[in-house]
């Protein structure tokens, strides 16, 4: 079976799951839809009952069955529970004699056995075909591959057969589900454990030292959808945000070709600051600890560099990328990021200007 038929065998296998969990989840699942429609909202971006790529589709609709499930007996306890309650409450003109004291009912006994012990059966084989469907799927031969790596407190993104390195925000094509272009994520760490979590396109899975893990979306919808760091890594965890840009086919590649260009050195004749600001960068330690593709910095301590003004945001998405924020990032990124692992650099204000200048220059 190839990867089409996998996906397409998973949507057929969740609508019969769906008429079996009857009328609860039926009604559930349409006041729910409501939130589904149309591209990335800020307001429901985050919003696990608008799935949008299929893992996360199919962890939404085991949910429901499982709530469906739980429900009923919800009602059914409870119902019976307030009904005993009422009925056999004390009364006025009780005698006050014990009631008629029953030991055991072999009938009620193996029912109240048995039946819990098929409902967990029945929850326990129906989820264990969900994660098989998920983590067994078959990759694609046209799925795009990401290494990501999860650093305190920001995301390396690394695309082995494109030759791109990236920081923090992640772009992948938009998936048709009629001709699957899944991205299947190796997710490594450089030191403690985080997880990856992008609530509308799969469920969370951990990045841990020296244990690959792996997983994968396929998101239907172009946009932007929005996530976290799901385990707590340390002090910034909170500010270590996940962007998943998910672009047409033809933005993609375009902006894995605009990736792929080196960086040219800043021109001294158009913009003296930044050819300064460059002599700064490469003299300083900045080069210990970032990358620029195409000149002496190769650290990898920190964000690759090189295409730092293509991106939003800086800093995992702490900051909008502009001048300012750039400025004062690299003179106090504690300003930005309390506790962020790249130290303030006592330079003069003029060479935080200047630097501040050459890195708008890295497009
Ligand atoms: C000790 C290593 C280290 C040094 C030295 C260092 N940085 Fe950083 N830098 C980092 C780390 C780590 C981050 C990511 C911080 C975060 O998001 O939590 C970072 C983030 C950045 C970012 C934001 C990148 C993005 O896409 O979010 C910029 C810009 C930057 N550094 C510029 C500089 C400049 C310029 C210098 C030299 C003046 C410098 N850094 C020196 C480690 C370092
Ligand atoms: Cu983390």
């Amino acid at each position: 079976m190839d990867g089409n038929c996998r996906m397409g065998f998973l949507h057929s296998k969740k609508s019969n799951l769906l008429s079996a969990a009857g009328i609860v989840a039926a009604v559930s699942l349409s006041a729910l839809n409501s939130f589904g429609a149309g591209p990335a909202q800020p307001s429901d971006s985050t919003s696990i009952f608008a799935p949008l790529s299929t893992p996360a589709d199919s962890i939404f609709r085991l949910s429901l069955f499982v709530l469906a499930v739980t429900g009923v007996i919800f009602v059914i306890v409870a119902g019976l529970l307030v009904y005993s309650a009422v009925k056999f409450r004390r009364r006025q003109n009780d005698d006050g004699r014990e009631p008629a004291q029953i030991y055991g009912s072999n009938q009620l006994e193996l029912a109240w056995t048995v039946i819990p012990v098929l409902i967990v059966v029945v929850l326990f084989l129906t989820t264990a075909r969900f994660i098989h469907g998920i983590q067994d799927a078959r990759k694609p031969a046209k799925a795009i591959d990401v290494t990501v790596v999860g650093h305190q407190f920001w995301w390396e993104y690394r695309y082995p057969e494109y030759g791109i390195v990236t920081a923090n925000e992640l772009h992948v094509p938009v998936s048709d589900p009629k001709d699957p272009t899944p991205t299947f994520l190796t997710l490594l760490s450089a030191d403690t454990d985080h997880s990856f979590w992008v609530p509308r396109l799969a469920g969370k899975t951990d990045l841990i030292p020296n244990h690959p893990n792996s997983m994968w979306i396929d998101p239907h919808e172009t946009g932007l959808y929005l996530g976290q760091c799901a385990q707590y890594c340390g002090t910034q965890h909170a500010k270590m945000l996940l962007r998943v840009y998910v672009q047409s086919r033809a933005d993609f590649d375009q902006w894995v070709k605009a990736e792929q260009q080196q960086s040219s050195p800043a021109n001294a004749q158009t913009d003296q600051a930044a050819a300064e600001g460059e002599r700064v960068f490469e003299g300083t330690a900045c080069i210990n600890c970032h990358a620029v593709r195409g000149t002496v910095a190769n650290g990898r301590f920190g964000p690759d560099l090189t295409h730092l003004m293509s991106r939003e945001t800086i800093a995992s998405g702490a900051a909008p990328n502009t001048p300012a924020n750039l400025r004062l990032w690299i003179q106090n990124p504690d300003a930005i990021k309390p506790g962020s692992l790249m130290p303030a650099m006592n330079l003069s204000d003029q060479d935080f200007d200047r630097l501040a200048a050459y890195l708008l220059t890295l497009h």
